[in-house]
C-alpha cells in the first residue's frame, strides 16, 4: 500500500488529486483508518506490532503529501506570478489626437491675418431676423435681389441667416465712433436652400468683413483683399476682381480665384476661376439705417466663403467632403 500511494502522490500535478489520495488513503474510511479500527480484534502480543507498523505508515504518507502540497503550492504560485508579470518595456496603445476640422482651421488663419491688421472679431446669431438679414443690408421685403439667397424661413420675420452680413448692421449699430475707426470680421455659418454640388453647399460659411471710418477708399478694399490672397495662396494662384452686383455695396466686386498651378506661360483662357468673394463700398442706405452719418462716414465690406478657400488651398474638388466628416478625409489635414 505504502509503495502505491507514495508513487500516486509522485505523479500527482493538482492539488485537487492530491487531497483526493489524502482522503483516500487517511481519510475515515481509508484502509488505515480500518486497520487502526479493527485493532480490537487482536492479540494483546499483535496489537502494539500492528499499530505501530500502521501509524509508521500513516506518518510516512501524511509527510509526503505535505511535501508534495507544499511543492504544488509553491509551483501554483510561481505560474501565477509569471502570468501576472507586467512588461513595462512593452510599447503602449498610442492615444489618437484629433485636429481642428479644416474649414476651422482656415478661419482661424484669417483671424489671426485681420488680428494682425487690428480687425475686432465679432459674432451674431445664425437664427436671425429679417430686419438685419435683408432690411438694414437695403433688401426691402419686395426687392428682386432677396432671390439671389434662397432662404429657410421659420416665420414670416425668423429666419436662418442667409450670409453673415446682417454682423455689419449689428456692429454698425452699437459702434461708438468716437473711440476711433470700425474694422471687424465676423466668421460663422450661414444657410440658404441651395441645391448641394461640388461647389455649393446649402450650410457653409463666410467670413465677413467690415471697415468704416472717414476717408475709406476703393484702393484700400482692394490692398486688403490681395494682401489676405497671397498671404494664403502664395504665388502659385491668380486673382481677378471683377465688377459685380450687391444691395449693400456700391460699386461692388467679386474676386475670383485660378484653381490649379498657374505660371508665366499659362494661357488666360486656359485659367479656371472660382469664385470665393463679394465685396464693395458700403452703401449710404446701409450706412443711414445704423444711424451713420454717409457725408461724414464710408467704408468697405467684404463676405468670404471659407469653404471655397479650403477648396483651392489644398485641391479638394468637391465642397461636400467638407460636410461628410469622414475622418479619414479629415486627418489629412494637420
Ligand atoms: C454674399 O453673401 C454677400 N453677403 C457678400 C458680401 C459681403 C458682398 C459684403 C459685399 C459686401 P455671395 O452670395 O456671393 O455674397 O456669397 C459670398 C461667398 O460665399 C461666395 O463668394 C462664395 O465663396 C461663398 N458661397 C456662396 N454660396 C455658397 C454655397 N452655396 N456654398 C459654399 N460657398 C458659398
Amino acid at each position: 500500500l505504502q509503495a502505491d500511494v507514495l508513487a500516486q502522490i509522485d505523479q500527482t500535478t493538482e492539488l485537487k488529486s492530491l487531497n483526493d489520495i489524502r482522503v483516500n488513503t487517511l481519510g475515515k474510511k481509508g484502509p488505515i483508518t480500518e486497520v487502526l479500527r479493527g485493532m480490537k480484534d487482536l492479540t494483546a502480543e499483535e496489537r502494539p506490532v500492528v499499530g505501530a507498523f500502521a501509524n509508521e505508515i500513516r506518518d510516512n504518507l501524511q509527510a509526503a503529501i505535505e511535501t508534495k502540497k507544499a511543492a504544488l503550492e509553491a509551483a501554483a504560485l510561481n505560474a501565477q506570478l509569471a502570468s501576472e508579470a507586467l512588461d513595462v518595456t512593452l510599447p503602449g496603445h498610442a492615444v489618437r489626437k484629433g485636429n481642428a476640422h479644416v474649414i476651422q482651421q482656415i478661419i482661424e488663419q484669417l483671424e489671426d491675418q485681420f488680428i494682425g491688421m487690428g480687425y475686432q472679431i465679432a459674432e451674431g446669431p445664425e437664427v436671425e431676423e429679417d430686419k438685419y438679414n435683408f432690411e438694414m443690408m437695403n433688401l426691402p421685403k419686395d426687392h428682386p435681389a432677396r432671390d439671389m439667397q434662397d432662404t429657410f424661413y421659420i416665420t414670416p420675420e425668423i429666419l436662418m441667416r442667409t450670409q453673415t452680413s446682417p454682423v455689419q448692421a449689428r456692429t454698425m449699430e452699437q459702434h461708438d465712433f468716437a473711440k476711433g475707426a470700425l474694422k471687424m470680421i465676423s466668421p460663422g455659418r450661414v444657410y440658404r436652400r441651395d441645391t448641394d454640388d461640388a461647389t455649393h453647399s446649402h450650410q457653409f460659411h463666410q467670413v465677413e468683413g467690415l471697415v468704416i471710418d472717414k476717408h475709406i477708399t476703393m484702393g484700400d478694399l482692394k490692398g486688403t483683399l490681395l494682401a489676405v490672397a497671397q498671404e494664403l495662396f502664395g504665388a502659385k494662384h491668380q486673382i481677378r476682381l471683377r465688377p459685380s452686383y450687391f444691395p449693400f455695396t456700391e460699386p461692388s466686386v467679386e474676386v475670383d480665384v485660378s484653381w490649379g498651378d498657374v505660371d508665366e506661360n499659362t494661357k488666360p483662357e486656359d485659367i479656371e476661376w472660382i469664385e470665393v468673394l463679394g465685396a464693395g463700398m458700403v452703401h449710404p442706405n446701409v450706412l443711414t439705417k445704423a444711424g451713420i452719418d454717409p457725408e461724414v462716414y464710408g467704408g468697405f465690406a467684404f463676405g468670404l466663403g471659407p469653404d471655397r478657400f479650403a477648396m483651392l488651398k489644398y485641391g479638394v474638388d468637391d465642397i461636400r467632403n467638407f460636410y461628410l466628416n469622414d475622418v479619414r478625409f479629415l486627418s489629412q489635414f494637420k
